[in-house]
């Protein structure tokens, strides 16, 4: 029997209302009651209980929110901006997508709330473009929040003004990479920058910049309205708080699970349901394919930041790609890769040239045609691309080529002796 109390249903309290992104509903929910609260209190108060809940950042590092929010200089003169990374692209990650699709309010609730924080008086959300639905819907909620006071000049008679663009991108992974995403909102080719200076101090238009990630910003309302106390009673010292666990692959019941983080593997496969019937595990990621793939071994560490690193990856963007028996692992990377290479900005030459040649190599392989040797070179080539790239493009495409190798060098040889892949295409449904 599935422990339906280790869901934690914050973010995704109401996504099954009809009509849930509308302000109406939000309402109903405690929605804009954090607001007036925070601007009740001193900028440095509301960054100050942030650094006190222990938030951590959403889109991956895992960085310190409150701490982010403190590097911005103040009293410099210069215009501050926040900017949310919603260019979600990451393989495998599905939670800001469906989090702005059913509850867009809380992350223009957040908003504010950060900007007032910060003193920014612009915000942009930074949104991947081709999810045009979602685009649909927080023009609509935007245009909402205008309406209601929430947006605009004098919000709620505080004084304060925000005015807030939804900007949509044109569809390149790495604009997902903060620095190309400024770039990218300043109208050039999106491509990473030299940090430091980091965008807190140099950031949009050279003026410090908050980047946040969507849920990140969407849990700040939470923590104002019910207090750190109660944040830091989920998850774990280190890594305090509710989080959305996206869940694909060979599960019976794919999709968003919201639950503190430290929760397990096994604890979220019995909520969604398990591997599909008749199949067991081979191997997972905890947070989308830039992080080191993981086994049945693995399936009771904390999915937390510590928990995950010391099993070897990370946390990442919590996207839990799952995969069962019938899902050859060099094919696997192989798809992976192929997006790297895809989507490798070109800037510079390991990743540029190393992810070109590890799909050749991969690719070799996966149909027979690879020889053992190439095992080394595949490692050899991804220590030259693994802290020698310009951004974590490069070290994430090496992510699942070293770790599949270190857990299934064997089935790699499989395919050099067998003279091709010894799985049947048509058993995965993943990639038949
Ligand atoms: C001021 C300092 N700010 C760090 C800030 C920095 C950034 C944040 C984290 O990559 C990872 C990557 C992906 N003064 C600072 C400072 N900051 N030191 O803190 O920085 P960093 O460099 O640790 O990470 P990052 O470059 O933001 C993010 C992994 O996440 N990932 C992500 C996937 C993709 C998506 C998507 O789909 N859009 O999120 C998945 O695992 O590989 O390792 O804000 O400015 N001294
Ligand atoms: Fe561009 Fe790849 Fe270099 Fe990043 S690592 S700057 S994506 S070429």
């Amino acid at each position: 029997m599935a422990d339906k109390t280790l869901l934690t249903p914050v973010l995704t309290r109401f996504w099954d209302e009809p009509e849930s992104w509308t302000l109406a509903t939000y309402r109903k929910y405690d929605g804009y009651t954090a607001l007036p609260k925070a601007l009740g209190m001193h900028p440095d108060e509301v960054i100050q209980l942030v650094k006190d809940s222990g938030l951590r950042g959403r889109g991956g590092a895992g960085f310190p929110t409150g701490m982010k929010w403190g590097f911005i200089p103040q009293g410099d003169g210069k215009p501050h901006y926040l900017v949310v990374n919603a260019d979600e692209s990451e393989p495998g990650t599905c939670k800001d997508i469906p989090l702005m699709f059913a509850n867009p309010h809380e992350l223009i609730e957040g908003i504010v709330i950060a900007a007032y924080a910060i003193r920014a008086n612009h915000a942009f959300i930074y949104l991947r473009g081709e999810v045009v639905p979602v685009l649909r819907r927080l023009q609509h909620a935007v245009r909402e929040a205008y309406e209601a006071g929430y947006l605009g000049k004098n919000i709620l008679g505080s004084g304060f003004d925000l005015e807030l663009v939804v900007h949509a991108g044109a569809g390149a992974y790495i604009c997902g990479e903060e620095t190309a995403l400024l770039d990218s909102l300043e109208g050039r080719r999106g491509q990473p920058r030299l940090r430091p200076p980091f965008p807190a101090i140099a950031g949009l238009y050279a003026s410090p910049t908050v980047v946040n990630n969507v849920e990140s910003i969407a849990s700040v309302p939470a923590i104002i309205r019910n207090g750190v106390d109660w944040f830091r009673s989920m998850g774990s010292e280190k890594s305090p708080g509710f989080t959305i666990y996206s869940l694909s692959g060979h599960v019976t019941r794919p999709g968003q699970y919201e639950a503190p983080l430290g929760v397990t593997l096994r604890e979220l496969l019995d909520l969604a349901g398990g591997i599909r019937a008749g199949h067991r595990l081979k191997f997972w990621t905890p947070g989308g394919s830039s992080t080191p793939i993981l086994t049945e071994e693995h399936l009771d560490i904390p999915l937390d930041y510590e928990g995950v690193g010391a099993a070897g990856s990370m946390l990442g963007t919590k996207a839990l790609q799952i995969f069962d028996e019938t899902t050859c692992v060099v094919r696997a990377v192989l798809r992976w890769t192929e997006f790297y290479a895809h989507e490798s900005c070109g800037k510079c030459t390991p990743c540029r040239e190393g992810t070109y040649w590890l799909v050749q190599i991969l690719d070799r392989l996966e149909h027979g045609e690879g020889t053992e040797a190439d095992l080394e070179k595949l490692l050899d080539l991804c220590d030259n691309i693994l802290g020698r790239s310009f951004c974590a493009l490069g070290d994430g495409a090496t992510s699942p080529i070293t770790s599949s190798i270190q857990y299934f060098r064997d089935e790699y040889i499989a395919h050099v002796e067998k003279g091709g892949c010894p799985f049947d295409p048509m058993a995965s449904t993943l990639f038949a």
